[in-house]
């Protein structure tokens, strides 16, 4: 059996397929532009990959898209809020601003069991204490 350390050291941590798109960036609004992408949260840094087009078969006809970062946010000192209605007229957006870094983003998943266990765990990566 797994020790408790380990058991919470899994939870921080996930992987899967999110739409997700910016809206700030270093404190500038952007519009927005929604893609899908791979995106893996690990040691308190979430991850976007490159759009793979939705498919895994595009994906794997172009596996950079699976292996070059396009995005990475480190979470600490972030905040983590289910976006208001005025943010996307989609269902199930989380929003994350006030990243250090000084950008926002929106992700989204039309599951909301889905989206519900990355708000989970994006909200404990955020409350877990860094180590900057
Ligand atoms: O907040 P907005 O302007 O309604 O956001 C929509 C736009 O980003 C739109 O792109 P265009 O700027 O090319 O029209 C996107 O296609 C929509 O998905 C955005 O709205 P939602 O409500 O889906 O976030």
């Amino acid at each position: 059996a797994l020790g408790s350390k380990e058991e919470k050291f899994k939870s921080l941590e996930k992987a899967g397929v999110l739409n997700r798109t910016k809206t700030v960036d270093r404190g500038k609004r952007l519009r927005k532009n929604w893609s899908s992408s791979w995106t893996v949260l690990e040691g308190g840094i979430l991850t976007f990959f490159k759009d793979s087009k939705h498919s895994a078969a595009s994906a794997l006809r172009h596996p950079s898209t699976l292996t070059t970062p396009e995005h990475t946010v480190k979470l600490h000192g972030a905040t983590l809020t289910w976006a208001s209605r005025d943010k996307s007229s989609k269902k199930n957006v989380l929003e994350v601003s006030r990243t250090r870094e000084g950008s926002e983003f929106l992700i989204q998943h039309d599951s909301e069991q889905i989206i519900t266990a990355w708000h989970r765990a994006i909200a404990d990566s955020i409350g877990r204490r860094g180590s900057d």
